[in-house]
């Protein structure tokens, strides 16, 4: 069972993203090392549909509160148009395809699934109001994310509808100086579930200020400027809050997001020596701001590299609190064969003097390959009982939701998308009879714009 850390039955909920029917590799993410690797490779919809459902279901069994993050509508016809393709819907997608084949990919990802990008969420025991606040991420560094946001912000409404309890901020401003990946880049730390704690906000570069540290070869996706202000909306203390500046050379490396050099939950920071500019500085503020039960966990370079954090993704993994009051990791299978790193968590979790006791080992490779691992297909969110109650109940992981959605894959999805499939206009009507079905398993109402025209 979860651990209950606080009073009020604070808990951490993480939604994770349903992949959608259109999941392929486009290698659309310059930076991104897997995505640019796998580009051209023939993907499975289906498995990786399925796979991120055992994973819902096997932290749902083992006592963790698990949701469900709804898919967006792919090819986005209406992004398209606003390009200007235009005819039928069959038109549209023809012309697109064929003269324009890098913006029609980018209209067919499935990128929504890695919900860690989604939004930046602020907890209640943090926020000047007392709700809990949700800002969308602009994701503007990538054409084919930057078109999430504005249905991100109809399902996070959807799933999320009591303005009593929680509050909605819309994307930032669309431009690169507030350059802004949501949760990716963010971590709470807490005593406890439900208590206040300390905001870690990791940025890639400075938005206002060229002169300043950043990356040289690959984009830092995340600027001070945006963080600062996701920190002003949600209401944050100046002083339970820390930004960090994420290494320019572990950008340079393929870390296109603190998420997967760093991660964190309850007191414990378990990071890369080599995630942070100053990372001495970084630490020493997280233990005076969080108190003296902060602890950080550092893998040092000598048996773990960046190159070796950035293919195994050992840093993406989920850190979650047991109720014995110890952590469990669950990492991807690359983990696993990685000797190193395989050899370091053996370590670390036998005999091991810190909190991490238990590792699960996980499938995700059709999202690895793409860049997304267990930490990017999750998107947490911290509730007292009053705002759990006050969740669309549609969206909660239960035994039987887990069958329905499984069956629904299987009667919806492909088990193959080649880059020649994606023009095909089948595959849109498909995906929206899917998502018609969809939004009624999980009761959200009318979300997508098919519905909404
Ligand atoms: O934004 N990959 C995603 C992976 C996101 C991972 N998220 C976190 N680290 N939280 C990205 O780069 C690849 C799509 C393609 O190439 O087809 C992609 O978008």
């Amino acid at each position: 069972m979860q651990i209950n850390l606080s009073g009020a039955g604070a808990r951490e909920f993480n939604f994770d993203g349903l992949v959608g029917p259109t999941h392929n590799y486009s290698g659309l993410s310059f930076g991104n090392i897997a995505s640019s690797n796998n580009q051209g490779v023939v993907a499975n919809p289906k498995l990786a549909a399925l796979q991120g459902l055992d994973k819902m279901k096997a932290l749902h069994d083992q006592g963790f509160a698990q949701g469900v993050f709804a898919p967006h509508e792919r090819p986005n016809i209406a992004a398209l148009r606003a390009l200007g393709f235009a005819g039928s819907d069959a038109q549209v997608i023809a012309v697109a395809a064929k003269h324009a084949p890098a913006i029609f990919n980018s209209a067919c990802s499935a990128s929504s699934m890695w919900t860690a990008n989604a939004a930046t969420v602020s907890p209640s025991a943090n926020t000047a109001d007392g709700r809990v606040h949700f800002t969308a991420a602009n994701l503007n560094n990538k054409f084919h994310r930057a078109m999430e946001h504005p249905q991100t912000s109809r399902l996070l409404r959807a799933m999320f509808p009591d303005a009593h309890f929680f509050a909605h901020h819309d994307a930032l401003a669309n431009c690169p100086a507030f350059g802004d990946e949501g949760a990716a880049n963010h971590t709470r730390f807490c005593a406890g579930y439900g208590k206040r704690g300390v905001e870690l906000f990791v940025y890639g570069a400075q938005g206002f200020d060229n002169t300043k540290p950043a990356p040289k070869r690959f984009p830092a996706r995340q600027t001070l400027e945006a963080s600062q202000a996701v920190a002003r909306l949600h209401g944050l203390d100046d002083a339970h809050v820390v930004y960090a500046q994420q290494h320019p050379d572990v950008i340079d490396a393929g870390i296109f997001h603190n998420d997967v050099i760093a991660v964190g939950n309850g007191d414990v920071l378990f990071c890369h020596e080599q995630a942070f500019l100053e990372q001495a500085n970084v630490i020493a503020q997280l233990q005076q701001k969080q108190g003296a039960n902060f602890i950080a966990v550092v893998v040092p370079a000598s048996a773990v590299s960046v190159a070796d954090a950035v293919s195994s993704y050992l840093f993406n993994s989920q850190l979650l609190s047991q109720s014995d009051g110890s952590m469990m990791l669950l990492v991807p299978s690359e983990c696993k064969t990685n000797a190193r790193v395989w050899h370091y968590l053996q370590t670390l979790t036998e005999g091991g003097t810190t909190p991490i006791k238990k590792v699960l080992v996980m499938d995700l490779r059709e999202s690895m390959r793409n860049g997304g691992g267990p930490a990017c297909l999750r998107l947490r969110v911290e509730l007292n009982a009053a705002e759990a109650a006050a969740v669309n109940s549609g969206v909660l992981m239960t035994p039987a939701l887990y069958t329905t959605l499984t069956n629904w894959v299987k009667q919806h999805y492909r088990d193959r998308m080649a880059e020649t499939d994606l023009c095909d206009p089948q595959l849109l009507n498909e995906s929206r009879s899917a998502l018609d079905s969809l939004t009624q398993i999980l009761q959200l109402g009318s979300v997508y714009p098919f519905q909404l025209a």
